[in-house]
């Protein structure tokens, strides 16, 4: 393919042209690595930005090794019968998925468990480079990492829809962080993260959607407010392109004329490529067009001397995560709503967020 030809990047319903009006290419910071003051100058990115992306920083043998240790425990769990359903297609080590193996068939690996605390698994998402990156971005405070990891499988046809990770775990220090590592060199095709680049910055006025956005949505707390379903906002990333359409100045898309609104970004990603972001920074990912499965991890990180959320760290040997409960992914397809539970819908009507006219539910009573 010629580098002249236009490349669309699936970001849940959208096919965006990647440079086009959009989608705009994720930029890595590894000049943020030669500064005097690194700490300084990946802690600017990050507030600027709501991410920091640095490339290659990670050995790629290292990573692809992790990769095929993931790859031959979900072999193992099918040669012993625990995985019914063929995952893969034909040997394990390509990563070629079986046809027809969807969400269900792909096996849940979130947690702390046998193959996240794999030697080849943890030499990447607990690696020395990490620590000494985040103790630079704490001021030079020994950062600490959740026990409980968020290894992913991504299907073909699947993709995680927009959201910020604060509605999951903001029981501890404001300062977490997540760093998202793809386990494998990433074709815009295969799964990629994408971020909505200023999502998170606290300075807007009251009045602008993302302000509310804010101030509404990232203070949910999806086990306090029992909700049922992904904990996803939507998954169509123009909505936040729309968020201010009721504002002056805006443009005939609704954005606002200002350089500092929020742009969604993405790119094709190498393994050994960290993306670090905040838990206000909106991301998804794209959807996997692929037969090849999509494995990542996302870890959370933190400075040691801050309170950490305990649903995801070992304290007296409890580490629960969210329960019985799943969100994201492996929630997008609960039809029943449960007694006593509450749904996305019903949420954003209350916060006064547009909600198309087919998808109304019953208000929330609180
Ligand atoms: O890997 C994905 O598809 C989603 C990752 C994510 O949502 C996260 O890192 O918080």
């Amino acid at each position: 393919m010629s580098s002249e030809e236009p490349l669309y990047v699936q970001l849940g319903p959208r096919k965006w042209e990647l440079g086009g009006e959009y989608l705009k290419l994720l930029e890595p910071c590894n000049q943020c690595l030669e500064a005097e003051d690194v700490g300084l100058a990946l802690r600017n990115q990050l507030d600027d930005k709501g991410y920091i992306y640095l490339k290659q920083v990670l050995p790629e043998e290292s990573v692809l090794k992790a990769r095929a240790a993931v790859l031959e425990h979900i072999q193992h769990l099918n040669d012993t019968g625990i995985l019914k359903k063929p995952v893969f297609s034909s040997s394990y080590v390509d990563g070629i998925l079986s046809s027809g193996c969807d969400v269900g068939c792909i096996p849940f690996m979130e947690g702390s468990n046998s193959i996240t605390n794999h030697p080849s698994v943890l030499n990447i998402i607990e690696n020395s480079y990490l620590y000494h990156i985040f103790t630079c971005i704490f001021h030079g405070i020994r950062p600490v990492t959740f026990d409980f990891k968020w290894l992913r499988g991504m299907h073909h046809g699947g993709n995680t829809g927009c959201h910020l990770d604060r509605v999951y775990m903001n029981r501890g220090s404001p300062q977490l962080l997540t760093c998202w590592i793809p386990f494998d060199n990433l074709t815009l095709d295969m799964s990629v993260l994408a971020v909505l680049e200023g999502s998170h910055r606290m300075d807007r006025s009251d009045d602008n959607g993302y302000a509310k956005l804010q101030n509404t949505y990232a203070n949910m707390d999806v086990d306090r407010d029992k909700l049922q379903g992904t904990g996803w906002f939507t998954e169509d990333p123009m909505e936040f392109y729309q968020l201010n359409e009721a504002l002056p100045n805006k443009d005939q898309f609704g954005h606002r004329s200002s350089h500092s609104d929020p742009v969604w970004k993405t790119t094709a990603f190498s393994a050994g490529d960290v993306l670090i972001f905040t838990m206000r920074t909106i991301h998804m990912s794209s959807v996997n067009l692929t037969n090849k499965l999509r494995l990542s991890c996302d870890t959370r990180w933190q400075p040691s001397n801050e309170p950490a959320d305990p649903r995801f760290i070992q304290v007296e040997k409890t580490l629960i995560g969210h329960a019985e409960t799943k969100f994201g992914l492996y929630a997008k397809n609960a039809d029943k709503i449960e007694d006593g539970k509450t749904t996305m819908k019903q949420w954003r009507k209350k916060w006064g967020f547009v909600i198309k006219p087919d998808t109304e539910e019953m208000p929330l009573n609180s």
